[in-house]
């Protein structure tokens, strides 16, 4: 395959923009800018190589040692701008953004927080939350998945889908807007296409959007019918347990015929967190506005007296169930915190002994 830039830079641009490449990008490459290298994003990742394409042709790369080896260096996942020498990452530019989760498995015991982060994937516009109006929707899961994206600082958007296998299913998209408030809720249909042309805007020039939700949940199924043909295979939902069985096992970034990119994902067992930003907040707005009338600052909203939280619960005005799962998350999120701070305390330690191990080398070297 051809390696170098051949063609005019405005029709490199604008292949490298319709892929999603910005000024963010482009500054970072300013450094480089004698050394050939060449733009590309990860569009699949495979055992040990990655898939990348410079809008023109796709490429199959392999990692430079030096940056395998560097662990502070940045690891690709689907989504990530690279720099090319040949079939070589050498680069991996700094991220927009990234959706990103506690590794899975990880989650299920208290004292067994998750201690690794899993990227799902980097440099997104949007991130759908798909859920199927069968047995699959939750909006006990739905708060949690928002207040992950909201985590790691993204834009989320909320698909119910399957609104064929229901003769009213507006009632869905009311109780769902009841606990996103402000969130885009889409109620579509992959079956008789209901609800597809206002998807239309998250898939223009450039922009990314990637899919999260469970097995099952129709989100290949919306990648098909948003594309046009068949570009991913689907499963089937077991009748038995009601959900799916994880047909998808990659990450692929597929770009649309009309523009814009979807990134594909598995289904997510458990959500774990990894970021802890301010995703809570943003996903409970009411909780955390009435926190600051609660007579006690710390105020914990399970016992405390004047707790305008727990009286809005009694008044009926936020349901009991609503204000537990905030409960369980803050509780999570702080747990989450508190080692996330440990290790980083950790490490700094480990970074001081060997710097005082190299001094007294030094020393006796002497
Ligand atoms: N009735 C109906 N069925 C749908 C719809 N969308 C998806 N399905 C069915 O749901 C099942 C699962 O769909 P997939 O698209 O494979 O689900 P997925 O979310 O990609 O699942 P994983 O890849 O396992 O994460 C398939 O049998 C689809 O035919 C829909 O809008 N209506
Ligand atoms: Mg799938
Ligand atoms: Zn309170």
């Amino acid at each position: 395959m051809d390696n170098t830039i051949d063609t005019n830079p405005s029709e490199n641009h604008n292949l490298l923009s319709q892929l999603g490449w910005t000024s963010h990008f482009q500054n970072q490459m300013e450094p480089f800018s004698d050394k050939g290298l060449i733009p590309a994003r990860v569009v699949g990742v495979r055992k040990n190589s990655f898939c990348t394409s410079d809008g023109k042709n796709e490429r199959l790369a392999t990692l430079a040692g030096k940056l395998k080896h560097d662990c502070g260096g940045i690891y690709p996942v689907t989504g990530d701008w690279v720099l090319l020498t040949d079939s070589v990452i050498s680069r991996v530019l700094v991220r927009k953004n990234a959706l990103s989760r506690g590794a899975s498995g990880t989650h299920s015991r208290q004292e067994a927080q998750p201690q690794k982060e899993q990227i799902i994937a980097a440099n997104l516009d949007t991130v759908f939350i798909v859920s199927g109006l069968d047995r699959d929707f939750n909006l006990r899961r739905l708060e949690r998945y928002l207040t992950l994206v909201y985590n790691c600082g993204l834009n989320p958007v909320i698909i119910l889908t399957k609104a064929d296998l229901h003769p009213e299913p507006k009632h869905f998209l009311h109780e769902v807007e009841a606990v996103a408030f402000g969130v885009p809720i889409h109620l579509i249909s992959a079956s008789d296409d209901t609800g597809l042309t206002c998807l239309a805007p998250y898939f223009s020039h450039g922009r990314t959007t990637t899919m999260v939700g469970s097995s099952g949940a129709g989100k290949s199924t919306l990648v098909n019918r948003l594309y046009g043909e068949t570009v991913q295979a689907t499963g089937s939902v077991s009748s038995h347990v009601g959900k799916g069985r994880h047909t998808t096992t990659s990450r692929d970034l597929i770009l649309m015929p009309k523009g814009g990119m979807v990134i594909d994902n598995p289904g997510i067992r458990e959500i774990s967190f990894w970021e802890v930003d301010n995703g809570i907040d943003a996903a409970f707005p009411e909780i955390e506005k009435l926190s600051l009338g609660c007579r006690f600052t710390d105020c914990s909203h399970t016992h405390e007296p004047g707790c305008r939280v727990l009286g809005a619960v009694d008044k009926g005005e936020i349901p009991g169930e609503r204000l537990e799962n905030y409960r369980k998350m803050r509780r999570e999120l702080a747990f989450l915190s508190l080692r996330q701070n440990k290790s980083a305390d950790r490490v700094e330690k480990e970074r001081w002994k060997g710097v005082a191990l190299k001094i007294k080398a030094m020393k006796k070297g002497r």
